[in-house]
Formats: structure tokens, C-alpha cells, sequence
């Protein structure tokens, strides 16, 4: 049967003349739901762990805007928690863990297997929501990339420069490529339990891949990432893979070919036109306006869409901001930005 889902489509290589849109962090605090939802849940974690309202916060956006995907409620972080580490937020500041910066901290993990009991609410959020989307609607399921969730697993919270993570993988190597391992198996089984549910995509945030160069980003944000892809595929043949190497610049070339990804997302740093004529050459790509314009609106948001559908209109695109919406955002800047694109 023909692929019906628009954003199938765009995955499978078709160039539509409106492309599908969905948006990072659509569910979030911007929306006014989403908050009420949350308080409900009592705390950020409760939330992610309550599988019905992870799935309402995760249909709240598809309700109000008819976005042509949903992703899954949940959080990159979630992974080092089910792997041991203590995992808590701070009020108005954000993550924080309990630290590995040794290999005895290490070796207090669990295995790659010992994941599913904590992440069965997750499983089930997923189960819920691929039974209560739309028929049109596109269910992604996601994970951090190991090298992203290793900055916070050693740093123990959210840092500029990655600065600990880069320490560790210099002076202790063994160490370091030890954790990264075991994210990436871990995250090969905790990705195919979300294809099982019923994740039709699945995405890779690699938000920290810009701090990695040459040879590092091929060994810790490239080499990964193929290998999480290539034994999803094989599991679940056929299974589209996006992968999100954040500020990766001109590592974005080829990125697509050698991963194995069937679409990059490409951030707000990197220009429409460059991403189209470099990047896009290889396949789908999701991107890229700046998420500033969801807080500024007005006629720049109207021509800035317009600029970006115009830029990727010669190959598959999926329609995103470069990075997530964020709380300031206004949501009536949505449906301006929707309308400018669909027409
Ligand atoms: O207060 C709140 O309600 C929490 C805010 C929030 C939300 C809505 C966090 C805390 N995580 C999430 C959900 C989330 N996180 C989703 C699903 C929802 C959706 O996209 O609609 C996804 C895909 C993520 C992924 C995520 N979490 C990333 C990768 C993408 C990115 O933004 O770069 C990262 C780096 C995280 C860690 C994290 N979780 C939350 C925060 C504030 C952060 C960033 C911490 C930092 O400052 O480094």
C-alpha cells in the first residue's frame, strides 16, 4: 500500500509541495495545557513516568495544531536513570545526576538489558498514544545520542562547553569509551522497545555534537549514531531513522550516507540555502528556522517560513525550528507560522 503519511513520505525520499511540519519541544510550557498537565503530574519526572498524562501532554499540541507528527513525552535523560544514576531537576535550573568520572562509578551501572522495568511506563505511554493519534499523525519515538547524554551523565548537569566530558575521554579513555558503549547498547535496546510499542520514526538528539571536531565527532557523534541505526534496521527493517548531530557545521555533510540516517535535522546555525545545496543533496532534512521568531512573530515569522519551505522546495524536507520551542513562545505564533506554510 502507498505510503499515506505525509511525513512517511518525506522520509521515503518525496518531495511535497507543502512539506509536513512538526516542532521540537511541541509539548511544552509555552502551552497553557501543558502546564495544567504537569501540575497535575506533580513534577517534570512524575509526569514522564505517568503514561496517560505523558500521552495527553503528547496529544495536546497534535489537538491544537494538527502537527503532522507526534513525539513521544519523555526526556534523553531518562536513560542514565534507568541505568542507576540518580536523576532530580532543579526548580528553574534543570537537570542534575549523580556523576561517573571514574571507572569505579561506572561498574555501579546496570547492563544494557536491566532497563525495561524502569522504562515500562515510558513503553506504555507509547502503546496509548499509537492507539489515540490520528491516522494521519506520525508517532516518533526518541533518544539522546550517547555522546549528549554522556556530557551530563559526567558532568552531572547541563554545562556550555562540555568541559568534564571532554576532560574524561582525554585522560581516561577507557574509561570514557566504556560509558559510551554502554549508552550505545542501551540505547539500541530502549529505541527497538519503542519501535515494538508502536514508534514509527525514531529520532537521535545529539544536542552537545557540535563540541566535537574532526576526528572526535567521527569517533563519538558519527560512529554511534551509525551503529544504533544499523542494528535498529536490522531488528525492524524498514524503520525510518532521523538523526539531530546539533551544530555539527560542515560535519553535516555526508552525515545522512555515512549513519545511515534517513533524514538530519539541521539547526538555526547553518543557512537554508547551504543546508539545501550540501546536505540535502543526500536525502530528507528537517529544519531550520530560528525559534526566536515563535517568540517575535509578525511579519518576519510569515517571510522566514516562507523562506525556508522556498529553500528545501527542491528535495524532501520535514518543516521544524533548528532547536526546541521555548516557554516564551506565544501560540498563536504557531497557527501564523502553519498558515504561512500550508497557505
Ligand atoms: O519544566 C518542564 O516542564 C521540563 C522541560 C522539559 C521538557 C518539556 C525537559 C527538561 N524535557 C522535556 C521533554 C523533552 N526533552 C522531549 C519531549 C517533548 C517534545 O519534544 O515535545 C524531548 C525530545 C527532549 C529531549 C532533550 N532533553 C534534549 C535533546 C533536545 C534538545 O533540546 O537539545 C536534551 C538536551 C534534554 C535534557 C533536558 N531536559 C529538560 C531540560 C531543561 C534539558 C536541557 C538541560 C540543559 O540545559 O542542558
Amino acid at each position: 500500500m502507498a505510503e499515506t503519511k505525509k511525513l512517511l513520505r518525506s522520509l521515503a525520499g518525496e518531495i511535497q509541495d507543502v512539506p509536513p511540519v512538526w516542532l521540537m519541544r511541541q509539548a511544552g510550557r509555552y502551552l497553557p495545557e501543558y502546564r495544567a498537565t504537569r501540575a497535575e503530574a506533580g513534577d517534570f519526572l512524575s509526569l514522564c513516568y505517568n503514561s496517560e498524562l505523558a500521552a495527553e501532554v503528547t496529544l495536546q499540541p497534535i489537538r491544537r495544531y494538527g502537527f503532522d507528527a507526534a513525539i513521544l513525552f519523555a526526556d534523553i535523560l531518562l536513560l542514565p536513570q534507568a541505568l542507576g544514576a540518580d536523576l532530580w531537576f532543579e526548580t528553574g535550573e534543570g537537570p542534575r545526576l549523580s556523576t561517573i568520572t571514574d571507572a569505579g562509578g561506572l561498574a555501579k551501572l546496570k547492563g544494557k538489558d536491566d532497563i525495561h522495568e524502569h522504562m515500562a511506563p515510558v513503553y506504555e505511554t507509547v502503546r496509548i498514544l499509537s492507539r489515540e493519534l490520528p491516522s494521519e499523525t506520525t508517532l516518533i519515538g526518541f533518544a539522546g545520542a550517547p555522546w549528549t547524554v554522556a556530557t551530563y551523565m559526567i558532568a552531572g548537569r547541563g554545562t556550555p562547553d562540555q568541559a568534564p566530558a571532554h576532560k574524561l575521554r582525554t585522560e581516561d579513555q577507557a574509561t570514557f569509551d566504556a560509558l559510551m558503549d554502554l549508552l550505545t547498547e542501551g540505547t539500541i535496546e530502549y529505541l527497538s522497545k519503542q519501535v515494538e510499542a508502536g514508534a514509527e520514526v525514531i529520532k537521535i538528539f545529539d544536542s552537545w555534537a557540535g563540541s566535537l571536531k574532526g576526528e572526535a565527532f567521527t569517533k563519538y557523534a558519527l560512529e554511534p549514531t551509525k551503529k544504533i541505526i544499523a542494528e535498529l534496521k536490522s531488528r525492524h527493517p524498514g524503520l525510518p531513522c532521523m538523526a539531530f548531530p546539533r551544530e555539527a557545521g560542515e560535519q553535516y555533510i555526508g552525515f545522512a550516507k555515512a549513519t545511515g540516517a534517513d533524514c538530519v535535522a539541521i539547526d538555526n546555525s547553518v543557512d537554508a540555502d547551504w543546508a539545501a545545496a550540501n546536505v540535502q543533496v543526500d536525502g530528507c532534512v528537517q529544519g531550520n528556522m530560528n525559534p526566536k521568531l515563535m517568540v517575535t512573530g509578525g511579519q518576519e515569522l510569515i517571510d522566514e517560513t516562507k523562506r525556508i519551505k522556498k529553500a528545501f522546495s527542491k528535495g524532501p524536507h520535514i518543516f521544524n525550528l533548528g532547536h526546541g520551542i521555548t516557554p516564551d513562545a506565544d501560540p498563536e505564533n504557531v497557527h501564523v507560522m502553519l498558515e504561512a506554510l500550508r497557505g
